[in-house]
């Protein structure tokens, strides 16, 4: 039934207005949502939010109706092969789902037995825990993996990995940080031992110089960039982007540094180069605070300004500029992104940021710092949370006999009975999906059949499978290849907390019942959890049955001392910071002023090595890709809300001189090739992009940019390249363009 609420919001009063937080970025911006009748019709921000201060991004404010759309799926679904005892048909890309007015969606008749089923709760989640019981029994931990997810709240995330890790014995756990700032985090660990944001971003104001790379912070942090811009107009600050594109931050910046995709190296190790030759050292801090400085000045020899200009194309004097203006600031900091960690050198790139602050002492005080800028709503939380495969909460390492102990006693397990093992990473996993490796997985709102990079071959992984389990809202690519889906209510419909880039915890209420029979996630993991302990006839037994997120969050603070001063009272209003060490605690905004967790700072001598897939004749572009403001991720949530009008089909951008070289002009349908997929998508002829570097956002299934990517890891974070491959781009036909309902039901995502 359409009420008034819906074809004429404006005239409607609100029956409750309930303060959240959005489900999109890391900003972690503070949205009301306007409740009539069940339905959101309005969201505003508080003024007063210290994280927004009333602004949204057109995500947060208009993007949110992805909970209504007919496509989402609210209903437990299973497959009839599974229901009728039959063995697994062969063959997966069966797109078939009841959407939430009772229609199918995507039907491809490969085989009847692959049909989706409507059950109720109890039938799907027997089916799931007899299979991953069955399973577990027959081929042990190693079989058994799980993706938790950034989008879920902490303690969806928390319970999910401590089932895993006590039911299943197994650290085969991890999530979409893998494939984000997985190289900042490795580097930041290893060089102070710790891997969040030091300082907070309103912190920007207090800059008065700070270095912006590898992220496009208009499109993808954009209330942060309000505040960047704000520094730099009201209060006098200069920035300096270092970016390949001439992202919107270009028009406020005192310098930009366009540089070749994949040299970071070479230009900020140029830059520390400079910072010693001019003696621009902060050597108080180089001597009481960090150590190995003898062998890094050593490996720093021959990263001249010169040398650096001809492997990244920035003119030598700009090198020597910004690096005179960050080391001679009062206070230095720096932000950055996935153009520093998606790299096969992603580690190093985040290192050689690193040195920059070591050198400068701009770390440490209020105004200074190093900001890697986190992705995901809750991908901090989800860390935090030890939704990884080394990691227990706290980031308590997993092969540490001591911190199993205290997970041991804070989930009554038998001593001893944790695995010490270091699990599998997300770009693992799937790569051992076959007879004799993994066998079920469980993926809790992630969609790898877009996030991971080479899909041709990411495919062929999902259909080794034995045994998928999908809890999302949408049957999104990689549900398509699910046993079972079970349907989970989205944020608007639960309680809970997500963590932001800021370190800060904050809440997450309930304003709408959650559609059909959708459960929040918490609550579906709390009933599986019982069946399967149930099933394995342990010895000892968990707490599973939990009367509130609260009352989860309070159990992992009670061992995790980061959160043990946050309770949902204390941040009822405003969210706390953490270290929150005890309950008077007020948090802690700024972090290593008086030293780092590791103890000094550590300088790690680098190296410069090209990516993995330089550009040649047979395919001349480096392409790079990465986000537009109005799309997320693999499209799930925006592609199904009003947001798609807004930016409907995929572009690759080329810059007018390629585009006269290869007889390309602005909106012509193009077929874009690699050594490992192709896909045709229309050319946007722009200076946005710079000369040999083609850029193609990630969101549009039925031009799939991940079908291109190259799938090498940086050895050490396991993160893959997706921001360089070689590729080619031809002119194509105006018929070839892919239709986006044809191409998902072909499966040719
Ligand atoms: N609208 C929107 N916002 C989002 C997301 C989204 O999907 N849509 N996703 C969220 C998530 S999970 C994340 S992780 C963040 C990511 O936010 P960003 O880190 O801003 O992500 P990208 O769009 O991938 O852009 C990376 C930037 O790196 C640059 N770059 C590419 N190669 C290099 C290089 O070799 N060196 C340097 N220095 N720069 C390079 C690119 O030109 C681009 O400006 O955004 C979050 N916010
Ligand atoms: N080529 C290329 N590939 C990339 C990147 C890139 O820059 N270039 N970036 C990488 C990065 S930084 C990231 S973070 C990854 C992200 O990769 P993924 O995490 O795999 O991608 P998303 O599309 O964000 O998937 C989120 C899913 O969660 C579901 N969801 C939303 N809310 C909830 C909830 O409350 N509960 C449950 N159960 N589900 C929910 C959504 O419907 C959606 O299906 O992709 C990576 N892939
Ligand atoms: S900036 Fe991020 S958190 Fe804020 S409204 Fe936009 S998407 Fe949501
Ligand atoms: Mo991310």
């Amino acid at each position: 039934m359409v009420t008034e609420v819906q074809t004429n919001p404006k005239r409607v009063t609100a029956e409750k207005v309930v303060t959240t937080t959005c489900s999109y970025c890391g900003v972690g911006c503070n949205l009301q949502l306007h409740v009539k009748d069940d339905f959101i019709f309005k969201v505003t921000s508080p003024f007063d939010s210290p994280v927004n201060k009333g602004n949204l991004c057109v995500k947060g404010r208009f993007g949110y109706d992805y909970i209504y759309h007919p496509k989402r799926v609210t209903t437990p679904l299973v497959r009839r092969y599974l229901l009728e005892g039959k063995p697994k048909p062969e063959g997966r890309e069966q797109v078939f789902a009841i959407s939430m007015d009772g229609k199918p969606i995507l039907d491809s008749k490969i085989s009847n037995d692959w049909d989706w089923v409507a059950t109720d709760w109890d039938t799907a989640l027997d089916v799931v825990a007899d299979n991953l019981v069955r399973i577990y029994q027959r081929d042990g931990s190693d079989a058994m993996a799980v993706y938790c997810c950034a989008k879920a709240t902490n303690e969806d995330n928390y319970l999910l990995q401590k089932m895993w890790r006590s039911l299943f014995r197994t650290n085969n756990v991890d999530h979409c940080t893998r494939l984000c700032h997985a190289g900042s985090v490795v580097a930041l660990q290893k060089a102070v031992g710790s891997s969040a944001m030091s300082n907070t971003a309103s912190q920007v104001i207090q800059n008065d110089v700070f270095i912006v790379t590898g992220s496009n912070t208009g499109e993808n942090h954009p209330i942060i960039a309000l505040q960047m811009k704000e520094a730099v107009q009201k209060y006098g600050a200069k920035m300096i982007v270092v970016d390949p594109r001439r992202i919107d931050l270009v028009d406020f910046a005192e310098m930009w540094l366009p540089l070749k995709p994949g040299t970071n190296v070479p230009v900020f190790s140029a830059m520390a180069h400079v910072i010693v030759k001019e003696n621009l050292v902060n050597w108080e801090f180089v001597k009481n605070r960090t150590e190995g400085f003898d062998e890094f000045l050593e490996s720093l020899e021959k990263f001249t300004p010169e040398y650096a200009e001809e492997i990244s194309g920035v003119p030598a004097e700009d090198i020597r500029k910004a690096a005179r203006m960050y080391a001679t600031a009062k206070n230095g900091a720096i932000y950055w992104g996935m153009g520093i960690s998606q790299l096969s050198h992603g580690t190093a790139s985040a290192l050689s940021l690193i040195h920059l602050a070591f050198l400068t002492g701009h770390i440490g005080r209020d105004g200074t710092g190093l900001n890697p800028l986190r992705g995901q709503n809750n991908v901090q939380g989800a860390s935090d949370m030890g939704a990884m495969p080394f990691h227990y909460p706290g980031y308590m390492r997993v092969d540490n006999p001591d911190n199993r102990a205290k997970w041991e006693k804070a989930w009554n397990i038998e001593e001893g009975g944790l695995s010490l093992k270091l699990g599998l990473t997300t770009t693992e996993i799937l790569g051992h999906a076959h007879e004799g490796g993994i066998r079920a997985l469980y993926i809790m709102g992630e969609n790898p059949m877009m996030s991971e990079p080479n899909l041709n071959e990411t495919r062929k992984h999902m259909q080794e499978l034995e045994f998928l389990v999908s809890q999302d809202l949408f049957i999104n690519e990689s549900g398509a290849f699910a046993d079972v889906f079970l349907p989970a209510a989205s944020f608007a419909e639960k309680d809970g907390t997500f963590t932001n880039t800021d370190r800060r915890v904050q809440r997450v209420r309930t304003a709408l019942a959650p559609r059909g029979l959708a459960r929040p996630d918490w609550k579906i993991l709390c009933d599986l959890a019982t069946r399967l302990e149930r099933r394995l006839k342990r010895s000892t037994s968990s707490k599973w049955d939990y009367e509130s997120p609260e009352e989860i969050l309070r159990e992992m603070a009670s061992v995790n001392s980061d959160y043990a001063g946050v309770t949902y009272e204390r941040i009822e209003k405003v969210g706390l910071i953490y270290p929150v060490p005890d309950m008077n605690h007020p948090g802690t905004p700024t972090l290593f002023k008086e030293t780092f967790p590791s103890g000094r700072g550590k300088f790690h001598p680098l190296d410069y090595v090209p990516v993995m897939e330089g550009a040649d004749d047979e395919y001349p572009f480096v392409l790079t890709t990465g986000r537009l403001l109005e799309h997320w991720h693999g499209g799930t949530m925006t592609r199904n809300s009003a947001l798609n009008e807004a930016y409907p089909e995929a572009r690759v951008e080329i810059h007018p001189a390629d585009a006269e070289m290869h007889g390309i002009t602005n909106n012509m349908p193009v077929r874009v090739t690699s050594r490992r997929g192709e896909i045709v998508l229309r050319a946007t002829v722009t200076e946005k992009t710079t000369v040999g570097v083609a850029f193609i956002p990630w969101h549009f299934a039925e031009a799939a940019a991940n079908l291109l990517t190259n799938d090498a890891l940086d050895p050490e974070a396991k993160i893959p390249e997706f921001k360089a491959c070689a590729v080619q781009v031809f002119p194509a036909r105006e018929e070839e363009l892919a239709n986006p309902e044809v191409e998902v039901r072909r499966g040719r995502y």
